[in-house]
């Protein structure tokens, strides 16, 4: 990929997690660390020409699908749908505000852009699978997308769908999964191991790779693969540091769900706006 084009979308990304933070300091609540941390896979997946959409269009039938089952992460979701034109930047200030479009959770029939409601964590590749076999079944060329999260592979949900997906081959389906070795309280290797979960996809018959999931070049090329293999379905576990951008917030699973500057602490805000607005050298304007 030629470097501009790589440096417009980590620049992209870093404006994603500004406005991450700036909807979440408004709402006063929500969480942090996931949505930092998948901001690069979204960008990757929104930005990096891999996926069929149109904002003008959400119902086209042609499109492909984007599921995200763990629904908890959506200020990045909503973010993602801003900068693709779904709606205007400036409604993302009413994230968790009562009315608003943008609930904590995403709620499907209120927001163009969004394929499903999710929260309750453990459904969403159940969904996508569904979708991507009717797909097969219908001989339609559209591709599901997922992404999910570690701590719902300690649900019994996913490996049933995980199951699923493998007995009938979905090659038209490609998970993105943040591992970012954390959940609500605690590391995931503490609370419910999950490794090794490249030998564990493998053994149910999927096509694994295993990136840095803030390598937004490294991302595209991972689905640009998953999308060549026509015998199974792929997944691409994406190695994140949770609060990815934000110093005081990475790796720790404190930030899992409240926002910076709870409590008046203002001085939270100013530093994960300045530390990302800077991000890599890059300065991440707002108005951009
Ligand atoms: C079925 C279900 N059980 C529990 C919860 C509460 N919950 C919300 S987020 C979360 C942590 C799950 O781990 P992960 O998705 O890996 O969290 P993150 O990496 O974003 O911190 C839990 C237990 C839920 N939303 N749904
Ligand atoms: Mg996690």
């Amino acid at each position: 990929m030629p470097e501009k084009n790589l440096l417009e979308l980590e620049k992209k990304a870093n404006q994603i997690r500004v406005d991450i933070i700036r909807s979440l300091v408004e709402a006063g609540s929500g969480h942090s660390a996931g949505p930092l941390d998948m901001a690069d896979v979204f960008t990757a997946i929104y930005f990096g020409d891999v996926m069929k959409y149109d904002p003008k269009n959400p119902d086209w039938e042609e499109r492909d699908r984007f599921i995200l089952s763990n629904g908890h992460i959506c200020p990045l979701l909503y973010a993602t749908l801003a900068h693709a034109g779904f709606f205007p930047r400036e409604e993302l200030l009413s994230l968790r505000k009562l009315d608003s479009r943008l609930q904590g959770h995403p709620h499907r029939v209120a927001l163009p852009g969004l394929e499903t409601s999710s929260g309750p964590l453990g459904m969403g590749l159940s969904q996508a699978a569904g979708m991507a076999y009717s797909f097969l079944m219908d001989k339609k060329k559209n591709w599901v997308f997922a992404a999910l999260s570690d701590g719902e592979h300690q649900e019994g949900n996913t490996w049933e769908a995980i199951l699923f997906a493998g007995k009938y081959k979905l090659y038209n389906l490609t998970v993105l999964i943040d591992r970012n070795n954390i959940q609500i309280d605690g590391y995931t290797e503490n609370v419910m191991p999950l490794e090794s979960m490249v030998e564990k996809y493998e053994s149910f018959n999927w096509h694994v790779q295993e990136i840095d999931g803030h390598n937004i070049e490294s991302i595209i090329d991972a689905i640009n693969e998953s999308k060549a293999i026509s015998t199974k379905p792929s997944v691409i576990i994406c190695n994140t540091i949770p609060g990815k951008g934000v110093e005081y917030m990475e790796r720790d699973y404190e930030w899992h769900g409240k926002p910076p500057g709870t409590k008046g602490n203002v001085g939270e805000v100013v530093e994960a706006l300045y530390e990302l607005r800077t991000l890599g050298g890059q300065i991440a304007s707002e108005h951009e």
